[in-house]
């Protein structure tokens, strides 16, 4: 599954013709899928800041441990910094943690967001604007695509190195021929010196990834029946939401965390927007999502085919996750 792919080009089309044009796509596949880009309208975005906070899911626990400590180190690393870029910066708040634990006193930096959602930049912007000293820092947003606001920033960029983030284990969301094709045109976005750091959940036992994704208060699995609530509400369809039970399974061969929407009864569904009718038997499953987990070293060696030269990698052995940094080759 590529989430950040779409089938046809998106040219001229507004959000939700886009929307429409991939539901039909995926859910005649097989097996049926939709994309996992669209889990974050508002309430998906809100679902997935309390997934966030929960005691199953280490990531971002794992990330802002690691940021807080380490933060110091990652930006002597990447010296001398002048830009710092986030791609996706959610709330803001990892960003300013790094920033907090390790910008030099007195140091100017430019800080571009780039993201698809307003609402999200606008959070972040504001987060960055309660920092300590926040005149030495300049924020520019970007809404857009993340490969599209790379590009903006690098026509715009000044002098000085450039420090890019792509945090949260959002690579883990991509195929790994998505993850080398992303990353690669990330680098063509950089220049020699630029550095990258990225943020990945590790493999680790199997019960510890079902509680993550399939967690005892259920937020995970409103998360994912949510999408149909989406499609119900923007696309005028008429999912049974109470008919579609959440399920997360973890695909040792393919090291992925897989989430499927499965049908508990016979159900013909109408998506008028999208043109579409689909049949589903009892058991018939929607796959939403996969997140892939890496090994330490495959973090690296999926980063050098991209063009990056590792220069140091931080682990937490508590959670399973790292941050590795490295640089444009
Ligand atoms: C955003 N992404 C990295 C999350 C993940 O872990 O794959 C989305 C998520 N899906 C279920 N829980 C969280």
């Amino acid at each position: 599954m590529r989430p950040f792919a779409a089938p046809v080009s998106d040219a001229g089309r507004s959000a939700l013709e886009q929307f429409a044009i991939d539901v039909e796509y995926y859910l005649t596949l097989t097996p049926r899928q939709l994309p996992s880009r669209y889990f974050y309208d508002a309430l998906g975005s809100a679902l997935f800041e309390a997934i966030c906070r929960l005691p199953w899911y280490g990531i971002t626990r794992a990330e802002r441990d690691l940021l807080a400590r380490r933060g110091q180190e990652i930006l002597a690393h990447a010296e001398p910094v002048s830009t710092l870029v986030e791609l996706g910066p959610g709330s803001g708040e990892k960003l300013a943690t790094l920033i907090e634990a390790g910008l030099v006193p007195g140091r100017r930096l430019t800080v571009h967001l780039i993201d698809v959602s307003p609402a999200a930049l606008d959070l972040a912007s504001r987060t960055l604007a309660a920092l300590e000293a926040p005149q030495s820092i300049d924020v520019v947003t970007h809404q857009a695509a993340y490969e599209a606001g790379l590009e903006a920033v690098a026509r715009r960029r000044g002098t000085g190195r450039m420090l890019t983030l792509f945090l949260g284990s959002n690579i883990g969301n991509f195929d790994p021929p998505g993850a080398d094709a992303f990353l690669r045109n990330v680098r063509a976005a950089l220049a020699a010196g630029d550095t990258l750091l990225v943020g990945t959940d590790l493999v680790k036992p199997e019960p510890e990834l079902q509680m993550a994704y399939d967690d005892p208060l259920g937020v995970t699995a409103a998360f994912n029946r949510n999408l149909l609530m989406r499609i119900n509400r923007e696309l005028g369809a008429d999912f049974n939401i109470n008919e579609f039970h959440h399920r997360a399974v973890w695909n040792a061969a393919e090291s992925r965390v897989e989430m499927h929407l499965v049908a508990g009864s016979r159900q013909h569904v109408r998506i008028p927007a999208a043109s579409l009718d689909v049949d589903f038997d009892a058991g018939d499953t929607i796959w939403t999502e996969s997140s892939y987990k890496y090994r330490p070293d495959d973090v690296i060696a999926v980063l050098g085919r991209a063009g990056f030269r590792p220069m140091d990698q931080w682990i937490d052995e508590i959670d399973g996750f790292a941050l590795t940094l490295v640089v444009a080759a």
